[in-house]
């Protein structure tokens, strides 16, 4: 059977972060007196800590020092973490662990591809770590999404070729960069901001298995 490179991102695929991204970045806006909807938080989604507090201030048109910025971002990464404290296998997304568990099956490379430099200690407290056969998180890239970097390291540390690759991504920073690397996107929430993604699924409960199947065999 051909042996295919499944790389998924973390935080809206695998496990619902974003919705504490959104609160620990809003407690910040509120300080700061910066308007932050939900509108907003979908151009913070898959992009790193430090774009994101600059979109943040271009959006209050506050200007920072270097200092200030650090601090802000410290802070709202302790905020962050507070939310994770108790995080478990519980907040793993509906429909993951079935796939993860049909990729093992199927011995297909599976990595993940995550912006977050929080990704190691989540896949840790939600215990599927061992699923992945290479991690490529926040730390290891210096191009944050859009740029396939992230990606593209995930497909070297697999020794695959970047056409193996499929990427399952919620933000549409992810799929820009997985279309860049001419992998396969398939985006992981709603069509109407996803449309660049090859294929779109709500959430993996509606993939079913005959559609990874036929992913290996291309
Ligand atoms: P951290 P992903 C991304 O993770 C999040 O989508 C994005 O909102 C966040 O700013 C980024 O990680 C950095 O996260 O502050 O934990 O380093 O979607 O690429 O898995
Ligand atoms: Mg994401």
């Amino acid at each position: 059977m051909n042996k295919k490179a499944f790389i998924f991102d973390l935080d809206g695929v695998i496990v619902d972060t974003a919705k504490y991204h959104f609160l620990a970045w809003q407690k910040l806006a509120q300080e700061l007196n910066i308007e932050f909807t939900t509108e907003h938080n979908e151009e913070l989604k898959g992009v790193s800590r430090v774009r994101s507090l600059d979109i943040i201030l271009e959006l209050g048109k506050i200007d920072a020092s270097h200092e200030e910025k650090t601090k802000w971002l410290i802070q709202k990464n302790e905020v962050y973490l507070s939310y994770l404290v108790d995080m478990d296998e519980r907040e793993i997304l509906p429909g993951v662990m079935p796939i993860l568990e049909f990729l093992k099956e199927n011995n297909q490379l599976i990595a993940l591809g995550s912006a977050s430099k929080n990704a190691r200690p989540i896949l840790e407290k939600t215990k599927i770590i061992h699923y992945f056969d290479a991690i490529v998180d926040g730390n290891d890239v210096s191009n944050a999404k859009p740029d396939p970097e992230v990606f593209l390291r995930a497909a070297q540390l697999l020794n695959t070729s970047n056409k193996n690759a499929i990427v399952f991504e919620d933000s549409v920073a992810g799929i820009q960069a997985a279309n860049v690397a001419q992998m396969i996107s398939i985006g992981i929430g709603k069509n109407e901001i996803l449309h660049e993604a090859k294929f779109i699924f709500k959430d993996f409960t509606t993939m079913d298995f005959d559609f990874i199947e036929a992913l290996i065999k291309k």
